[in-house]
């Protein structure tokens, strides 16, 4: 039968099918792949009772390292109104990240308390130049958490954000008792003082939540200069009509992301971010 590993624990795979939770180990033949099971792998096993074995691991189509998940479909990306302050740099670095990944993000904005509402308009007509999925939170007094729990369905969802946005807040907002009450598996496993831990996936509203924050480096460096315009979504309506196939839209002339910039239909400042890791990326090539 077909499963989803939730938790690794020292070399056993708690694989869950439907309702029922099967400790399985891997048999030896991955290696031969190189391929070890994760959390979020979807796996066929072999059962007897409650005890399993994983016969097959299905390909991934996408995989983090920080935490060590398989299958991400949704991240929520938290930030914060205030405390810490907004920062284009960063709020940029997580998307581009996502689109690399081909995580669909949903922005969370929280701490819309420490807000004006001229603040938290200028923030809605950001994203949605981009099109990307928002929601406005105040975490700690849940205003926005049923929305953002209604997006859980069908997704299995990574919280990502920088220190101090709330993304713990957010979490155990999500999870609340539900969480305590499905941790009763957690409770019958005895960690060794050695045992490494791995992150979980907790099943919430018709989907899973992974319980440790994604993208913990914001790295992108990794990135083609090519590749880097493909992950700017709201680019890509306009990139068709540029003069130069392959316009990387930056000093080429005719180039209607640019006009689109100009004509404020795309956000200066997700244009801004785009050029100078751009240029970061193209400075790095130089010297490879
Ligand atoms: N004013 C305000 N404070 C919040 C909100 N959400 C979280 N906090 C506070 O922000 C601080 C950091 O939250 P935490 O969840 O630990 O952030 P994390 O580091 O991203 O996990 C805590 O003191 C929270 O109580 C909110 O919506 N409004
Ligand atoms: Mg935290
Ligand atoms: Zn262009």
């Amino acid at each position: 039968m077909q499963g989803i590993i939730v938790k690794g624990i020292a070399g056993f795979y708690y694989v869950k099918v439907g309702e029922k939770v099967y400790e399985c180990k891997a048999r030896g033949k991955f290696r031969f792949n190189e391929m070890t099971p994760i959390v979020g792998d979807r796996v066929l096993i072999s059962v007897d009772g409650d005890k399993g074995v994983i016969d097959k691991i299905q390909t991934r189509f996408n995989e983090l390292k920080r935490p060590l998940v398989a299958n991400i479909t949704q991240a929520f990306v938290v930030f914060a109104m205030r405390n810490p302050n907004f920062n284009n740099d960063l709020f940029n670095k997580f998307l581009v990240l996502c689109e690399a990944k081909e995580i669909k993000p949903v922005i969370c904005f929280n701490k819309i308390d420490m807000a004006s509402d001229d603040e938290i308009s200028n923030m809605k007509s950001i994203i949605e130049t981009i099109g990307y999925e928002y929601v406005m939170l105040n975490a700690k007094s849940g205003i926005g958490m049923d929305a953002l729990k209604d997006k859980l369905s069908g997704n299995v969802t990574v919280v990502c954000g920088v220190s101090g946005v709330g993304k713990s807040t957010i979490f155990n907002g999500l999870v609340g008792k539900e969480a305590m009450q499905t941790g009763d598996v957690s409770e019958k496993i005895k960690r060794g003082k050695h045992t490494t831990r791995h992150s979980e996936l907790i099943e919430l509203n018709g989907g899973f939540l992974v319980d440790t924050p994604g993208f913990s480096s914001l790295d992108i460096k990794f990135l083609e200069t090519e590749e880097l315009k493909e992950l700017f979504p709201e680019f890509l309506k306009y990139s068709d009509m540029c003069k130069f196939s392959g316009c990387l839209h930056y000093k080429e002339p005719e180039c209607e992301v640019k006009e689109a910039v100009n004509q404020g239909k795309i956000h200066k400042s997700r244009y801004d971010f785009y050029v100078s890791a751009l240029e970061e990326l193209k400075a790095r090539r130089k010297y490879k």
